[in-house]
């Protein structure tokens, strides 16, 4: 008898810390590989340490992910590492391109050169891929127009992962998530999740800077939402050599999940309001309906995903 075994690329990030709990809860052992220049050791510090281990590496250490694959058996490869923020992949596009492409790459290539035995390998790719293209909402078959290194590597190793399964039969799948929040979500960076940065911003008594008047919509996921469909994809084994688009279905302006926010907490929000920011899309809506047809229906709506992120704790 023996634990499923996940590897999970990012894993003591946002998504992936997230993802590691709910693995780890329904009985699996997971392998988190991390540099930490996004992730959190205290992520993932409240994890069983008996099905949890912890590599403190970059996944650009083509040897380390190399020897790594070779010498654990993982039924499930989830590759969430990633330059998360966009505008870090502008200022250091190749940089970017070695941990967003070039890395993910060596994992695909690893598995095909030594022939691993993968049940599914899930690219977590994003709804930055659709970039300017207005079409609302966003289907999977819509116009892709990556505007940034960030988008145009998301894209070429959602491509690649998809490629990679029709041509040497590794069961791969993509999905393009949403504006995802909820705990751990780091709102260091003023290109963090925006619902992260008004919490933080609320809890302590900053000001926070609106960009625009409040009026752009987003289809804000609760990671709980994205971690159940992640799940789902991986286990589903008629979902192979497809991308998904991982998100509610229902956009809602800033204006209103400020509104929530505050009806929550009961407290102001204190807001300076700026100039929209450069390259920022006014509305972001998906289209779910290929997630659906694989049985996802999301938990959360805005109310209840914003009341269990206020509660969470950690
Ligand atoms: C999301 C993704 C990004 C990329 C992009 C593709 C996140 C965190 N970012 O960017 O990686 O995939 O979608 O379209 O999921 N805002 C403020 N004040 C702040 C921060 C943000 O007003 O301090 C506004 C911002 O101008 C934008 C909205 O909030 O209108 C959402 O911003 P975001 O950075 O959370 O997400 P987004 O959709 O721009």
């Amino acid at each position: 008898f023996s634990l499923v075994n996940y590897l999970i690329t990012g894993g003591a990030g946002f998504i992936g810390s997230n993802l590691a709990a709910e693995v780890v809860k329904r009985g699996g052992k997971v392998s988190l590989v991390d540099d930490l220049s996004m992730g959190k050791e205290e992520n993932i510090i409240h994890l069983n340490k008996k099905r949890v281990t912890f590599y403190k590496k970059s996944i650009t250490d083509h040897d380390f992910m190399t020897n790594l694959l070779i010498k654990e058996h993982f039924d499930y490869i989830i590759l969430l590492g990633a330059v998360a923020s966009v505008a870090n992949s502008v200022r250091m596009p190749y940089e970017t391109h070695e941990v967003n492409q070039e890395a993910n790459i060596n994992i695909l290539e690893t598995i095909r050169k030594f022939g691993l035995n993968v049940k599914k390998l899930l690219f977590a790719s994003s709804a930055a891929v659709y970039g300017n293209n207005p079409q609302q909402p966003k289907k999977e078959g819509s116009a892709i127009e990556p505007g940034t290194p960030y988008a145009i590597d998301k894209f070429a190793s959602e491509r690649y992962a998809l490629t990679y399964g029709e041509l040497y039969q590794i069961p791969t799948v993509a999905t393009r998530f949403f504006n995802v929040y909820g705990p751990r979500q780091n709102p260091d960076s003023p290109y963090s999740g925006v619902l992260s940065i008004i919490f933080d911003c609320l809890e302590n008594n900053k000001q926070f800077k609106l960009f625009g008047d409040g009026s752009q919509t987003r289809d804000f996921t609760y990671v709980k939402d994205v971690v159940n469909a992640v799940l789902l994809l991986l286990y589903d084994s008629k979902a192979v050599n497809s991308v998904y688009n991982v998100a509610t279905g229902k956009s809602v302006s800033l204006k209103e999940v400020i509104a929530t926010f505050e009806k929550i907490l009961n407290k102001q929000l204190e807001i300076e309001y700026l100039p929209e920011r450069i390259g920022d899309v006014k509305h972001s809506s998906a289209n779910i309906s290929r997630l659906m047809a694989m049985g996802f229906r999301p938990d959360y709506d805005i109310v209840a995903g914003l009341n269990l992120y206020i509660n969470a704790g950690v």
